[in-house]
């Protein structure tokens, strides 16, 4: 259906400002050097790897942004904006020849800018965030004042424009309620829960899971974002959706999470209906690992799920 001549761009997004932990910004280069390139190549892909932005650039960036760079209590608007801005160009550029975008995080503000790309190139799309935490605070609502919490504001256009930094204004904010799906869900703040309830945004906690199993979930958020069965979808995966126990290497892990094997079969369903038009995954903090055995297990459970969404079964 999409991508069928098979054509992928590996978007590199090596940025750390959404949160306050430095390492997340090593995330592009460990699932490179794991092998995942070639992974694809194996199962099929025509690859090429972006690098929108300049890795030691923004580190420098960084320095000047932390401490100046504030919107009320937001941490480093301008320079999310700046950041998430040239990776919207880079993936609506990849989008235009007709290659799958496969973005690599990064913390999860890398978002605003794959989402918003991916919905203007499909205006019909859903999309599907896989996360244990909601990423809808607003810059009202936010305490830690972390934009790596507020991505899916954005997008939605919860903030009010005479309330949204300069460097985050070109973010369209056109994603409907009706059509975001969450997954995985376990750390919600009270304020993002009263917006999901008052929105009516589907929303698949820990919960639904255990009670209704990962299948199930699936099928619901699927439906809920295409209710009249298929269209393009993009999935953001916050790789802390997954159990620490499997992804320990990350910045806001949360227990009681996604099994291995849930987290995969996941993506699998996904690959299945040929509707995949986007993936983002992030936050996978090498730096936070307290040995190498939670290195290679966060990375190889982040390589799994790239290459499981794109094509690869166990049979
Ligand atoms: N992530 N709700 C918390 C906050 O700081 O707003 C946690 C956000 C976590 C964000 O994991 O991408
Ligand atoms: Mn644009
Ligand atoms: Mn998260
Ligand atoms: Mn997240």
């Amino acid at each position: 259906k999409y991508f069928e001549d098979k054509k992928l761009s590996i978007v590199c997004a090596p940025f750390c400002g959404g949160q306050g932990k430095g390492g997340v910004e090593k995330g592009p280069r460990y699932f490179l050097k794991n092998g995942l390139e070639n992974d694809l190549k194996d199962l099929g892909w025509n690859t090429k790897v972006e690098s929108p932005i300049d890795e030691m650039e923004i580190m420098e960036k960084l320095k000047v942004h932390t401490g100046t760079d504030f919107y009320k209590n937001a941490k480093r608007p301008n320079l999310v904006g700046e950041v998430s801005k040239k990776i919207h160009d880079s993936v609506k550029e990849v989008l235009s020849q007709d290659r799958f975008p496969l973005t690599l995080g990064g913390d999860h503000s890398i978002a605003i800018g794959t989402v918003s790309a991916v919905i203007e190139k499909y205006p019909d799309a859903g999309l599907l965030w896989i996360d244990a935490h909601a990423d809808i605070n607003t810059l009202e609502s936010t305490d830690s004042g972390n934009l790596h919490g507020c991505p899916v504001s954005f997008l939605m256009g919860l903030n009010k424009p005479e309330d949204t930094p300069t460097a985050l204004k070109w973010c369209p904010g056109t994603l409907k309620p009706n059509k975001i799906a969450y997954i995985g869900l376990r750390d919600v703040d009270a304020a993002e829960k009263k917006i999901i309830k008052d929105l009516g945004i589907a929303a698949f906690s820990m919960y639904h899971v255990d009670k209704y199993g990962i299948n199930n979930v699936i099928e619901m958020a699927l439906k809920a974002i295409h209710p009249n069965g298929n269209g393009p979808v993009m999935c953001s995966y916050d790789v802390d959706a997954v159990d620490p126990l499997f992804v320990p290497a990350t910045g806001t892990p949360v227990r009681g999470g996604l099994t291995l094997r849930e987290s995969l079969f996941l993506v699998e369903r996904l690959a299945e209906t040929g509707d995949l038009v986007g993936l983002d995954i992030v936050e996978c903090n090498p730096n936070l690992a307290v040995d190498d055995i939670h290195v290679t297990n966060t990375i190889s459970a982040g390589c799994a799920i790239a290459r499981c969404a794109l094509g690869e079964t166990l049979l």
